[in-house]
């Protein structure tokens, strides 16, 4: 019995260090998903690195209400079993308890509520922008277009590569696009996201969004990051047979690589500034 009890201790803790193993290698990675990881991926934007704190937050206190109910329920079965306790007592109300159980749930839920909604806050309220792509999600691609006004006047679909192209870029499969979206590092991005067909989701775990993108509704989101890089997401709204097949793929550059690279999709898209137009950003409140 005795033994049996240490070779399940054993056992949890070499689980526990694998998985500890595992968010340490996943830290590495940035903007993609890792093996074994089993937590968030890294933060690049400061609403993810909220989104990451505050998912950190209600892990303490969840972990601590379920170990309390644990801890009661193992209370009330030893020490209020028939054997142990053969008169029950007959209380039915107790002013005190029911207090305290009242008042402590909501002061649990207002210490949630407080970082929840300024968090929500943060991700509405879109900052001026300097830079907007009209995303639209399409079965089962996306397109981005980038508005004339801001040097662009073009559009171009977002393919996902086949596993042999993507080994060839040195890109993890299923994530790799033919053509990403290019923005400027340091710079506020806000993105319009529409539905051509039926509602897909635009989502990039590191960047901190994720926006649904419906058919005849003009969303709104927006991120910015100092550190250059590719991040990477998926549709996030079963959106038909592909759904799986349509990836994100978010190329953060310097602004000067920026610039370059808007001269040179201009050509390579054949610019038709006719067709790419992009609402006002409603002003943020
Ligand atoms: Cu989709």
């Amino acid at each position: 019995m005795k033994t049996h009890f240490w070779n399940r201790a054993a056992l949890a803790v070499l689980g526990l260090s694998l998985c500890l193993m595992g968010t340490a290698e996943a830290a590495s990675v940035i903007g993609q998903p890792a093996a074994w990881e089993i937590n968030l991926q890294q933060p690049v934007t400061e609403v993810a690195q909220f989104i990451y704190d505050m998912h950190n937050w209600v892990v303490v206190i969840i972990t601590i209400i379920s170990l309390f109910v644990l801890g009661l329920i193992i209370y009330v079965v030893m020490r209020f079993n028939e054997k142990a306790n053969p008169t029950p007592s007959r209380t039915t109300h107790h002013t005190g308890l029911e207090i305290a159980w009242t008042v402590i749930p909501i002061l649990i839920l207002v210490g949630i509520a407080i970082p929840s909604f300024r968090l929500l806050k943060l991700q509405v309220q879109i900052p001026p922008s300097d830079v907007v792509v009209k995303v639209i999600g399409k079965q089962w691609y996306w397109t981005y277009e980038y508005p004339a006004d801001q040097g662009g006047g073009f559009g171009f679909d977002s393919i996902m590569l086949s596993d042999a192209d993507a080994a060839k870029a040195g890109q993890p499969r299923m994530l790799a696009v033919d053509n990403e979206m290019v923005v400027p590092a340091g710079k506020t991005i806000a993105l319009q996201v529409v539905g051509a067909d039926v509602i897909h989701s635009f989502s990039v775990p590191s960047l901190g969004f994720r926006m649904d993108a419906i058919p005849g509704r003009l969303n709104q989101t927006w991120f910015k990051t100092d550190r250059e890089g590719l991040y990477y997401g998926m549709c996030s709204r079963l959106c038909g047979q592909n759904h799986a097949y349509m990836p994100i793929a978010i190329r953060v550059v310097s602004p000067e690589k920026y610039t370059a690279w808007l001269a040179e999709a201009k050509k390579k898209f054949a610019a038709n500034e006719d067709n790419v137009k992009v609402a006002a950003i409603a002003a943020a409140q």
